[in-house]
């Protein structure tokens, strides 16, 4: 009777002929067996994201967190909760110290593992971050890339992890990357579905909300930034950082545009102004330029961040401290480097003694980053085999979200040893948009056209001529329409019209001309999807960014229960017979789960698992599908 069809009054005595859904009674199977089958399924058939890449070394340890020292003492957290966001920025710029945002849980694996770490490996080293380094500013672990991979490969919902995190780090401000209007996505949504995603993330743990947009156009930060100010927590206006402002050919993207568009952030609510350097191409000079004249002309405490793709961000950081940055964002040692964040331990330690001491434990930092290491071992399968810095990073300008990424689409499509073409193919893309910020969604953009060239041999000139034929890509299409929002200058007009075919383009703010979503309705059609199941405000609004992803996670949770607790080389790798391991299902509740071996492969393709559960036999029967 909780039927939506029932609750909204719309019955009838035809409802039960035309509901065909209503007897298909799911197979209602306890946790332990689904996750059992998970196992069995895993171990029978491996897993379909580590086939064929390489695997953790045998000899790798278990990770094991630090201990933490002593009760957390109250940190940033407290003075936002007490005081308020307008208190954290002021106390921003009272502070000698450079403020330091770890970024581990977030871009750091974002950047060299593809995003895949797992919400069990955080939430378990959190309580260390808690008491051993509560001197951080901020630890940034949600948002950007993190939300959808954590539905669509890891099988786990990104709210709780967010919500674990926050209950095991009290002390401290978690961080979130959003990209305003494009929400956690990659396209424009309806203003109230941001307002309404912003609402949430803050209810259920987010501090600091850095907002970015990804042509860099302040209308369309607003919405975002508005509802980050409304929820009473720290609305970080972000500028992305590109092109050169030592360069004069680059003027486009000069000292005055990042200087005005600091004071539009500013005038537009941000209490902290964001300096995002997603490639990693400001340098040390140019930082010194810059900050300084962000300080003078804008007023509101500096947040920087950089990748360390060219092998430099140390010193561009360095470059800032010494210009007056407030906080700046590093990855722990084990996961720094190459195209994520500078080293958080080698920041400390080269500010040690000096007017801009961070102040954090070096001791805790190093056993942090041994946690780290252990845990990075697990993601073998996820490593790019990037060896080396490179100055290439000046030529192409991907972000380091984007590089490994892009390397591995390139390589799915045969294009791995053409991999330089394709970077110099990108940095032409973007010319021939006009030089564009590029982060994400733009630079999915970029790349997707740049990929396409390649694979198919197609020159610029090819491209803009209008007299030869050339399908472009649909997110092309989508950007040339309008639907990202505008770039400084426009687009260029007669690569517009080739795209477009005619078509007229929007420029204003897509948001504004898209009709609100009728949130109530949105669940009522979900719940009725889930077979009744009632639908909360974390599953609404993950569906609200992506529903099919949603409900594909949905439907792979029914099937395989809770796997997000189960240790990490078991998840993706399965078991051997004879291994054992421990899965908290609920705090307290913990299943012990032996795997003594294997069948054969039965005349129906099935494999029999025998398990012990708790000390109990269970056999769990499988398809093999190799
Ligand atoms: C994915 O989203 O594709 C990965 C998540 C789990 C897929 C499950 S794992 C067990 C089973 N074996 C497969 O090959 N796919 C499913
Ligand atoms: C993201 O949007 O995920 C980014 O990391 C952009 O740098
Ligand atoms: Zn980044």
């Amino acid at each position: 009777l909780k039927h939506p069809t029932f609750l909204d009054d719309s019955y009838t005595t035809k409802f039960i002929d035309t509901t065909e859904n209503l007897f298909h009674f799911a197979k209602r199977r306890d946790r332990a067996t689904r996750i059992l089958t998970y196992i069995a399924d895993i171990s029978v058939n491996g897993h379909p994201e580590t086939a064929g890449r390489p695997r953790p070394p045998a000899e790798a340890r278990t990770p094991v967190p630090p201990k933490p020292r002593a009760e957390p003492v109250p940190g940033t957290r407290q003075l936002l909760e007490e005081s308020g966001a307008q208190a954290v920025a002021d106390w921003m710029l009272g502070q000698k110290q450079l403020l330091i945002t770890d970024t581990s849980m977030r871009d750091g694996h974002q950047s060299l593992l593809a995003t895949r770490m797992r919400s069990i490996d955080m939430i378990r080293v959190a309580p260390s971050y808690a008491a051993n380094l509560p001197g951080l500013f901020s630890v940034e672990c949600w948002g950007g890339a993190t939300f959808d991979v954590a539905y669509r490969f890891l099988q786990e919902c990104p709210w709780q992890r967010l919500r674990d995190i926050r209950t095991a780090m009290p002390n401290l401000m978690t961080q979130m990357l959003l990209r305003a209007s494009n929400g956690v996505g990659y396209t424009n949504y309806p203003d109230n579905v941001v307002q309404e995603f912003v609402r949430q993330a803050a209810e259920t743990g987010v501090d600091v909300f850095r907002v970015f947009d990804s042509l860099n156009w302040t209308p369309n930060m607003r919405v975002a930034m508005d509802a980050v100010v409304a929820s009473g927590k720290i609305c970080e206006g972000t500028i992305c950082y590109t092109g050169d402002i030592l360069d004069p050919d680059r003027a486009k993207y000069d000292l005055k545009y990042y200087v005005a568009m600091g004071r539009d952030l500013r005038d537009a609510g941000a209490h902290v102004l964001g300096l995002k350097d997603m490639a990693g191409l400001l340098k040390p000079a140019a930082a010194s330029l810059l900050v300084k004249a962000l300080k003078e002309e804008v007023g509101l405490p500096i947040h920087f961040h950089t990748h360390d793709t060219g092998g430099i961000g140390g010193a561009t950081i360095l470059a800032a401290a010494a210009a007056g940055v407030d906080a700046v964002d590093c990855a722990m040692d084990a996961l720094s480097g190459n195209t994520s964040q500078p080293t958080l331990g080698s920041i400390v330690e080269a500010l040690r003694h000096t007017d801009r001491d961070t102040g954090l434990d070096i001791g805790a930092i190093r056993e942090i980053s041994n946690y780290w290491e252990a845990v990075r071992a697990q993601y073998a399968a996820f490593e790019s085999g990037l060896q080396a810095p490179a100055s290439e990073v000046w030529l192409h300008e991907m972000p380091g979200g984007q590089f490994t990424n892009l390397k591995a689409q390139a390589r799915s499509l045969g294009l791995e040893d053409r991999w330089h073409e394709v970077a110099r193919t990108y940095a032409e893309v973007n010319r021939m948009f006009g030089d564009i910020v590029k982060v994400t969604p733009s630079s999915k953009v970029v790349g997707d056209m740049a990929l396409m060239m390649v694979a198919q041999n197609l020159t610029r000139a090819q491209v803009e001529d209008p007299a030869t034929e050339v399908s472009f890509p649909d997110s092309v299409v989508d950007m040339m329409r309008g639907n990202l929002g505008q770039p400084p200058g426009g687009w260029p007009e007669a690569l517009q019209r080739k795209v477009l075919k005619g078509e007229t383009p929007l420029t204003t703010r897509p948001g504004a001309s898209m009709a609100p979503v009728d949130i109530e309705a949105v669940r009522a059609q979900l719940s009725a999807e889930l077979d009744g199941k009632p639908v909360d405000d974390e599953d609404l609004n993950g569906y609200l960014m992506y529903p099919k992803v949603f409900t594909d996670y949905m439907a792979r949770h029914e099937a395989y229960g809770p796997v997000r607790t189960l240790p990490t080389r078991t998840f993706f790798y399965g078991m051997e017979p004879g291994d054992e391991i421990e899965a908290e299902i609920d705090p307290g509740k913990t299943l012990e789960i032996r795997l003594l071996t294997l069948g054969e492969t039965d005349e129906k393709g099935d494999v029999k698992a025998f398990f012990e559960l708790n000390g109990q036999p269970r056999v769990i029967r499988v398809p093999n599908r190799l």
